[in-house]
């Protein structure tokens, strides 16, 4: 616990540009914690190198999407934002805890079986090590609490294992943390294919709404999204497509189910596609907007990862401290 508040953590990796399942499913729910909790969102740029990245890509990805976490509404002022590489404690408490990961555990992940699967020809060791350094990530600030998609309970499972068990042989040293996992926006789905998850390096535009995406895009994709062949406006076995698109349609206008199926009676798929698509471009031209303005002076959001850097190193330095004493790692200067 820092300054008396309780910690939340979360990252996003630059890997791509933004979908609305990193929107809704994270990042619109990282505000709510910044009045009670010190939070913590980081871009975790390291992460994004266990799939191949273009350097020139990256570097502006970074920038970029530490302006969508303000254009999000997220203040520097009250949350310190962060470049995961700018803090080299990440990578070390990563290793140190790579130590205390199962082979047997990792191997189970199923992302690393996705993207193993999706990257047949780059199966490398950080790929598959990937959890530890997410649980360092997590474990460095004592965080009580991760907001994240459905996708991340596994991987916070196992950040939990690991933080028990490194308890257990050395005593207290890493708080245990909670996931914080949203009710009907867990798992937006792929507008072509609903049963899968809609992710930000899928190949297939269609399946992906984009943060930034201009409005006639938005509702183009929308228009396009695959549905099944019945015509009622209602959730049911078989309508993954459309309860997709109610959870998204509900989640930008907050309407509860019931209420979008009543104001759908006797209206067809096109009629509900297009109001999703238009509830979506009006819930993120303001986000659109203020990202522009961000986006475009560099030099600020340099500021902005300077002194997040430097807020996140000293809480960081903490637990490093701690931990390196713990393990009988020699420390030097110590008065
Ligand atoms: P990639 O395609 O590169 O694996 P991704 O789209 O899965 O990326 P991440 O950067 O890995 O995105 O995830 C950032 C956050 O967004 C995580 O908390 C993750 O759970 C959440 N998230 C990602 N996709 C979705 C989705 N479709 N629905 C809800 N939440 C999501
Ligand atoms: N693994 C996450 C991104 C991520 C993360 C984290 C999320 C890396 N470190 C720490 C929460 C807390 C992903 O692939 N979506």
């Amino acid at each position: 616990m820092f300054k008396d508040k309780k910690v939340v953590f979360s990252g996003v990796q630059p890997s791509g540009d933004l979908t609305i399942g990193n929107y809704l499913g994270a990042i619109k729910n990282f505000k709510t914690f910044s009045e009670e909790y010190y939070c913590l969102y980081c871009v975790v740029n390291e992460h994004a190198i266990t799939v191949r990245q273009n350097p020139a890509e990256l570097r502006k990805r970074t920038y970029e999407t530490l302006a969508l976490y303000m254009a999000c509404g997220l203040d520097p002022e009250k949350n310190t934002l962060f470049v995961q590489s700018h803090v080299p404690a990440h990578a070390e408490l990563g290793w140190i805890l790579d130590c205390y990961t199962m082979f047997g555990e990792l191997s189970r992940m199923t992302q690393f079986k996705d993207k193993s699967a999706k990257n047949a020809d780059n199966i490398n060791a950080g790929l598959f090590t990937y959890p530890s350094l997410m649980a360092a990530d997590i474990l460095l600030y004592q965080t009580e609490m991760v907001p994240v998609g459905v996708d991340q309970k596994q991987h916070l499972e196992l950040t939990r294992n690991i933080a028990e068990r490194f308890n257990q042989v050395y005593g207290e040293t890493f708080v245990v943390p909670e996931g914080y996992i949203p009710q009907t926006t867990a798992k937006i789905m792929s507008l072509s294919e609903p049963t899968k998850k809609m992710s930000k390096s899928d190949e297939n535009e269609n399946a992906v709404v984009r943060i930034l995406d201009p409005k006639d895009v938005i509702i183009r994709k929308f228009k396009r999204a695959v549905t099944d062949s019945g015509s009622e406006i209602r959730r049911g076995e078989g309508k993954d497509g459309i309860m997709n698109l109610m959870s998204i349609y509900g989640a930008f206008t907050g309407k509860t189910e019931e209420e979008i199926e009543r104001e759908f009676e006797g209206k067809g798929y096109g009629d509900f596609k297009m109001a999703v698509g238009e509830a979506c471009a009006d819930a993120l031209a303001p986000v659109q907007a203020e990202f522009a303005r961000l986006a475009a002076d560099k030099a600020y959001l340099e500021t902005v990862m300077e002194k997040g850097a430097e807020d996140a190193s000293r809480l960081a330095a903490r637990t490093m401290s701690k931990v390196r004493r713990k393990l009988g790692f020699v420390e030097l200067g110590r008065k």
